[in-house]
This record gives C-alpha cells, structure tokens and sequence, in this order.
C-alpha cells in the first residue's frame, strides 16, 4: 500500500478521493482541480510543476512532472504489482515499449491532442474551432493511424503481444475522440486498430478512469 498524490489539473484543490484501481491494486490520493482558475507563481502549482501545468506527482520527498516520466517512474517503482511487465522485464523490451511510448509523444500527441481541443474543449469552453487546423491535424493523424494499422497487423500490441505502457499513454487523447467527437471512424474503421483499441479500452482499470471522469 502506497500513498501519493497527484495533480491532475490545475492549482486549486476542490475534493480529493481515495481510489484502489485494478491495475496497480495500490491506494493514492487524487486531487480533483478546477480547471481555468486563475493562478500565479506563488502558486501551489508553480511549486509542483515548473512550467505551472498538470499533471504533476508527488511520492515521499519526489515531486514530479512529465506524465510519460510519471508513469514510467510508477510502473518502475510497482514493477510487481498489478499488471506486471508494464515497463518491460528486460532491456530490448523495454526498448520497444520506449520506441512506442516515444511515437505517441511525437508523432500522436501532438496531432491527436490539438484535436481533442479542438473538437471537445473549445466547444465546452465556448471558443471558435479552428477549422484549417482540424483539418491538417486529422490529415496527421491519418498518417500515423496508417503507421499503426501496419504495426498492429503484426502484433497484439504496439510494442509486443503483451500490454504494457506504450498502449496505455494512448488511451486518453483516443477515447476522446472516439467517445466525445465524430471522429471515431479514424480509429474503428481501421481493422487493427480498432481490435487494438477494442482491447485496451474494455480493460476494467480504464474502465474504471472513465467512469471517474465522468463523475
Ligand atoms: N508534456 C506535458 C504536457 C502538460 C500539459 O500540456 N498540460 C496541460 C493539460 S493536458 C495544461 O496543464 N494546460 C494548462 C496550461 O498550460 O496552463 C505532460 O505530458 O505532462
């Protein structure tokens, strides 16, 4: 059993939870943040997370930032618990979970995040879509969904045939897009991809972040 806590979204605290999730099967404390309150560099967040954005992570005396750094420090640190092998049991595994952790951050993040923007938040916070930008954002992403089709033709998961972190940092931007736009076509037309997606989406520990989300 593991206390830390993190971050989530903006400075300000406004109800905090304990939570077991099926996949770690550890305790930690997660604080709900308002998003958009106005916050300076005095603030909580500043001294969490040097650039004042989320998510940040606390554990004993380390304080963290960098959801990839995050996640790789957590999977490294419960290797044992849960789902093991998360971050690889040796070094040409873990290798490949890089190589595919390390596509997500630059060549699906950055597509696939100006997206979800685009498509879920502005609207939610009111703001004008941009559309050239969806535009050229989708045609992006095209590019590595077809990247991704050919890979997960040859093997369950993108870095192997077991689950591990590489498929586990794509699951926030997609189930976005395929829940909340209509754009769930760019993944579920896709024959390998959509098996892929089917798979890591119906595991009970992402479940279970969803329905948290949705709280
Ligand atoms: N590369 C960083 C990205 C952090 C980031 O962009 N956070 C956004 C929310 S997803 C944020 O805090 N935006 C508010 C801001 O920049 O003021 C990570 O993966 O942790």
């Amino acid at each position: 059993m593991s206390h830390f806590s993190l971050f989530p979204l903006a400075w300000l605290k406004v109800n905090t939870r304990n939570l077991t999730t099926s996949n770690c099967r550890y305790t930690y404390l997660i604080l709900f943040i308002k998003f958009n309150v106005v916050y300076n560099s005095a603030s909580l967040m500043f001294m969490v997370q040097p650039f004042g954005q989320v998510p940040a992570f606390q554990d004993d005396d380390i304080t963290l930032f960098e959801s990839r750094a995050i996640c790789r420090y957590i999977a490294e640190k419960y290797a044992n618990k849960g789902t093991t092998g998360l971050y690889g049991t040796n070094p040409l595994v873990k290798a490949s979970i890089d190589q595919w952790l390390e596509a997500e951050s630059q060549s699906f993040n950055p597509p696939s995040s100006i997206l979800t923007f685009q498509l879920v938040f502005a609207p939610r916070m009111k703001l004008k879509q941009d559309e050239a930008l969806i535009k050229q954002n989708e045609a992006k992403l095209v590019k590595v969904l077809d990247v991704y089709e050919n890979r997960l033709g040859s093997s369950r998961y993108l870095a192997g045939d077991e689950f591990t972190m590489a498929d586990l940092s794509h699951l926030p931007n997609t189930q976005f897009l395929v829940e909340k736009t209509d754009r769930a076509e760019l993944f579920t037309s896709r024959k390998n991809v959509g098996r892929w997606w089917t798979e890591i989406s119906t595991r009970p520990s992402w479940k279970k972040v969803v329905e948290m989300q949705n709280v």
